[in-house]
């Protein structure tokens, strides 16, 4: 019998009210997802954790700006303010968050020279999270999914998700975006697109 995960994705300091890379409105989700949590057995949650000196941090090019975009050799590659790094607190769990004692936590982009959005596949699109792996060997095809961002973390590893074959349902009260440049409403017409239910 396939079940049913519950995947929560970045809900980290970092990314709530006042962290560094904060996403508007980020804790607005945590009664949502603090009720969702009382409804799974299975409950994994992703968490950003990156080496100082991140591929990903604008801090790490000379020159370069949080937001600006640079070509990486797998592609194009946004550079973000200095964000969860690995250990530090604004890596940690929003406090906010009841995280159960049973949660299965997995950390992705940890590798200091790619980036990861995806907790399937980082975006070299080659290296895996281990996100499959550890659904697929519990005996999940289903997944119900939300946390940060939306139109970053949240929409591609819903996307792979459903490359991958698992049904996916997306939490839209219990998700919020960055939302650059009209990124939200693209990223719910992608997942659309992909056959993702919104929950
Ligand atoms: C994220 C940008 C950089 C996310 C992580 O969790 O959506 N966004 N790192
Ligand atoms: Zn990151």
């Amino acid at each position: 019998m396939k079940t049913t995960a519950l995947v929560l994705v970045d809900i980290q300091t970092d990314f709530c009210c006042g962290g560094a890379l904060a996403v508007p409105d980020a804790d607005a989700i945590l009664p949502v997802v603090n009720g969702l949590m009382r409804g799974f057995r299975r409950i994994i949650l992703t968490q950003d954790w990156h080496p100082p000196g991140h591929v990903s941090f604008a801090s790490s090019h000379p020159g370069q700006r949080p937001f600006d975009h640079i070509a990486l050799p797998y592609g194009d590659q946004i550079l973000w303010p200095d964000h969860c790094v690995a250990g530090t607190p604004g890596a940690a769990f929003s406090p906010g968050l009841n995280l159960p004692p049973e949660a299965t936590v997995l950390h992705k982009g940890i590798h200091a020279g790619v980036d990861s959005y995806s907790a399937f596949l980082e975006n070299d699109r080659r290296t895996p999270v281990g996100l499959d792996a550890l659904l697929r060997e519990t005996g999940v095809g289903e997944i119900v999914l939300a946390g940060l961002a939306t139109d970053d973390c949240g929409l591609h590893t819903a996307l792979d998700a459903r490359t991958l074959g698992y049904e996916v349902t997306v939490v839209e009260s219990g998700c919020r975006g960055i939302d650059a440049h009209g990124s939200l409403a693209d990223a719910w017409k992608q997942m659309a697109r992909a056959g993702v239910r919104l929950g």
